[in-house]
């Protein structure tokens, strides 16, 4: 029996395990949108189709399958960009299906046309563009292959009203043949036991952890290596979730706002252990300082990663959580070398403690005023462990990475690699798709929630019962923080003058809102805010001009952090 594109496409949706959908619909894929109404897939009707591929996003990194979101083709298709994007510098595993305009119409600045394939091949892993009904499986099943293979990434399938009105005999292919595409999983062994060695040799060794680990699903790889060899682990802004935040071997995150210890420790070390980072920016501060008198080994799925911003003495191209638990076996195999080495290194990690006693992650409490920190601590104190929270994108994220223990893995969405304001409201809606028991809440800036707050309405709609948080300083408090420090506080358009009414934006979409303004009121309203059924948007007025610090100034060294104001 022959099935339209449109009908194929679904069928394929199905083969692929997939129950969720986020998207928009519109004309050219109205045929899409008919048929779905037939098919047993769930779809989440957002209000803006950025926010539908945020959304498939956090379903995806939440979840740790492969993202799916569906919008028009032209304004539909470009408003796709930004989160297409966010997820590639993150590489989550996204399909994007864009309507396109029919073949005969494609190049000819047709009704609604845009060059879907053209605009985002800087931002996808691959993208596609179906050309004829024929091919349009074997795209399909290479696109779900592509985006969760090796190192994950969106892909976009452009598909032309034509073809999915077009029809055929549908088979779905068992296996896809790549050419030149095979990524490497299994680590070379014999540069395990190189890395083992080298290992074993160290004085003072240092893990260095990135989003990776949360994307192979690393947490008990690394923990054993780490256990085993009492090896000191700092994240990424992107890996916080990995280790256990209250382990006696973490020490939180690295970089432009991590903590002193991490930084002196990653300045010291004489062996860094890099998995499934990537050496951003953020992290390394300038790179003729970083990890000085280290030599480095660098552990990921994707060679083009390796030695892209540093030097490496051993790279080993892998699945981390193999690559790790390989490592781990190699070292149980010389048991009284690991005794060696954790005699040997304890005063290395004693180093670490004094550097944290010294300089431990803190602020300066107020009984007048409302410190975001103390916001982001009660929230800690009154949620369960396995809460998902997102973020937006500003002070307040650096905050929640600061002062928030994160223990399970997949509990922290956050846009690391792109910095999207605007990711953190419609990621918790995905994620509070994905789990409907779980408390999912999502940590923002008056500026950020405003770059996607008509969301609000898929919360309620859908009954999402995602708990909002606005860290309202009433400024795009990141941009005015550099402004203040290197700008001489000269805050050039930073200033939102116009003081919103969260409350009542709450309430006009049905949703709950409440608001706290002096610190006594923090907690019973953290309480009353989770205990409140359905979607709540908490606005806690805080000290305008506080800073995120320890802070790395840009272009200089991780030692060379600014530790108050
Ligand atoms: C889409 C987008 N536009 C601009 C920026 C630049 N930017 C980074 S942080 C920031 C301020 C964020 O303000 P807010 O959401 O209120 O959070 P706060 O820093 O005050 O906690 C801006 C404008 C960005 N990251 N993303």
């Amino acid at each position: 029996m022959k099935l339209t594109g449109s009908k194929i496409l679904l069928e394929c949706l199905l083969r692929e395990e997939v129950d969720t959908v986020f998207g928009y619909p519109g004309g050219t894929v109205i045929n899409i949108y008919d048929d779905l109404m037939d098919y047993p897939i769930n779809h989440i009707l957002t209000r803006h189709e950025q926010a539908a591929v945020h959304a498939a996003d956090g379903y995806a990194r939440a979840t740790g399958k492969v993202g799916v979101a569906i919008a028009t083709s032209g304004p539909g298709a470009t408003n796709t960009v930004t989160g297409i994007a966010t997820a590639y510098m993150d590489s989550i595993p996204l399909v994007v299906i864009t309507g396109q305009v029919p073949t005969a119409l494609i190049g000819n600045d047709a009704f609604q046309e845009a060059d879907m394939v053209g605009i985002t091949r800087p931002i996808t892993k691959h993208n596609f563009l179906v050309r004829n009904i024929n091919e349009l499986t074997t795209i399909v099943k290479k696109a779900f292959h592509i985006a969760r293979s090796g190192r994950p990434g969106p892909v976009l399938i452009d598909f032309p009203k034509d073809v999915q009105l077009d029809s055929t005999v549908f088979s779905y292919p068992d296996k896809v043949e790549l050419a030149g595409y095979k990524p490497t999983v299994g680590g070379n062994a014999r540069q395990i036991e190189k890395a083992a060695r080298m290992i074993l040799e160290a004085r003072k060794p240092l893990i260095y952890v990135g989003g990776g680990a949360v994307l192979s699903d690393a947490a008990q790889g690394l923990r054993e290596l780490a256990e085993l060899a009492q090896l000191p682990v700092t994240t990424t802004l992107m890996a916080k979730s990995i280790f256990p935040s209250r382990h006696p071997l973490c020490l939180g995150m690295l970089g432009m706002h991590g903590t002193y210890y991490s930084n002196m420790a990653v300045t010291n070390c004489d062996l860094l252990i890099a998995a499934g980072a990537r050496f951003d920016d953020r992290v390394t501060g300038k790179i003729a300082t970083f990890a000085p008198n280290a030599k480095i080994i660098h552990i990921d799925i994707d060679p083009t990663s390796i030695k892209k911003n540093v030097r490496v003495d051993l790279p080993i191209v892998g699945h981390l959580n193999d690559v790790l638990q390989k490592l781990a076996d190699k070292m149980k195999e010389q048991g009284d070398k690991v005794d060696a080495l954790v005699e040997r290194t304890h005063g290395w990690r004693s180093e670490i403690a004094e550097w944290k006693k010294a300089h431990p992650m803190k602020y300066t409490p107020s009984t007048s005023v409302i410190k975001p920190q103390f916001v982001i601590e009660k929230i800690r104190e009154l949620t369960r462990d396995d809460a998902i929270i997102t973020t937006e994108v500003g002070q307040h994220q650096m905050w929640t990475a600061q002062f928030f223990d994160f223990i399970q893995p997949r509990t922290f969405l956050t846009s690391g690699g792109l910095g999207t304001m605007g990711y953190g409201l419609p990621a918790a809606l995905g994620a509070q798709v994905a789990f409907r028991d779980r408390q999912v809440i999502d940590i923002s800036g008056d500026g950020s929630f405003q770059m996607n707050s008509q969301e609000l309405a898929t919360l309620v709609q859908y009954r999402l019962p995602v708990k909002i948080v606005i860290l309202n300083n009433n400024f795009l408090g990141m941009v005015r923080q550099w402004q203040e420090m290197f700008f001489d506080r000269r805050y050039s358009q930073t200033c939102m003058e116009l003081p919103i009414d969260f409350v009542k934006l709450a309430e006009a979409y049905g949703a709950t809102g409440l608001r706290a303004e002096k610190p006594d009121e923090v907690e019973a309203m953290i309480k009353k805010g989770l205990e409140t059924p359905g979607p709540v948007i908490m606005e806690f007025r805080i000290s305008r001009e506080e800073n995120v610090l320890p802070m790395v100034p840009p272009a200089s060294g991780l030692n060379e952090m600014v530790l108050a104001s």
